[in-house]
């Protein structure tokens, strides 16, 4: 049995519980972090004291696109993840830049939703906003010659880099036109995993 720990609202989480429901897999999410709390017993999976980690018959493992990476290749989803080098690299290139993509869009995330309209950092936002228009004209460049990030199918390049998109798409604040990106959101959207576990309401 595979045990996810962490809770829902976390992204780093979502993407791996997204993942386990495209997979089909059977899983046990506990919630760990943020109201929650974080015991010694955890602790011990994970010394960063972070969010996620899972254990699968007795193998424990840490960050969150390492994990994608290990439920794509152990547990049949290869589909998810292609194994000729070059396109397992490309994959792999969006799941790194995907984190440059996150510290664009966590100020805007955090200060907009996690902190109280008279304590936000008007000019922290107005920077974030400016920075992740920018990053955003990369995606839309990629998505107009290739279908998806992973590139003809969908797969685990495309999960960590959605994750924030959603969010992004979801901040009443200024976004460019992207067309390339937003048709790649819409067919991400008609994923029933990525509906029930990254679109729920943002916390
Ligand atoms: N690089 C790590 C980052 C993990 C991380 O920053 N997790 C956040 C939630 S998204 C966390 O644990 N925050 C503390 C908490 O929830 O208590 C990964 O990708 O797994």
């Amino acid at each position: 049995m595979l045990t996810i720990w962490g809770r829902i609202n976390s992204h780093n989480v979502k993407k791996v519980v997204w993942l386990a429901e495209e997979m089909g897999l059977t899983y046990d999410r506990r919630d760990v972090g943020g109201a929650f709390g974080m015991d010694e017993a955890y602790r011990a999976l994970n010394p960063n004291a972070l969010i996620p980690t899972i254990e699968d018959e007795g193998f424990v493992l840490w960050e969150s696109n390492s994990i994608l990476r290990y439920l794509a290749a152990n547990h049949g989803g290869e589909a998810f993840y292609p194994t000729d080098p070059k396109a397992r690299a490309s994959v792999e290139r969006w799941m790194d830049w995907s984190f440059t993509w996150a510290d664009a869009i966590r100020p805007i995330f955090f200060q907009m939703v996690r902190t109280e309209a008279d304590k936000r950092d008007t000019a922290l936002v107005e920077r974030s906003v400016a920075r992740a228009a920018g990053l955003s004209a990369i995606l839309d460049d990629v998505l107009g010659r290739q279908e998806w990030l992973s590139g003809e199918a969908f797969g685990v390049g495309d999960i960590p880099v959605a994750a924030y998109v959603h969010t992004w798409f979801q901040m009443p604040v200024e976004r460019p036109s992207r067309p390339n990106l937003e048709r790649w959101y819409a067919a991400l959207q008609a994923r029933s995993p990525f509906r029930d576990v990254v679109m729920i309401p943002l916390s």
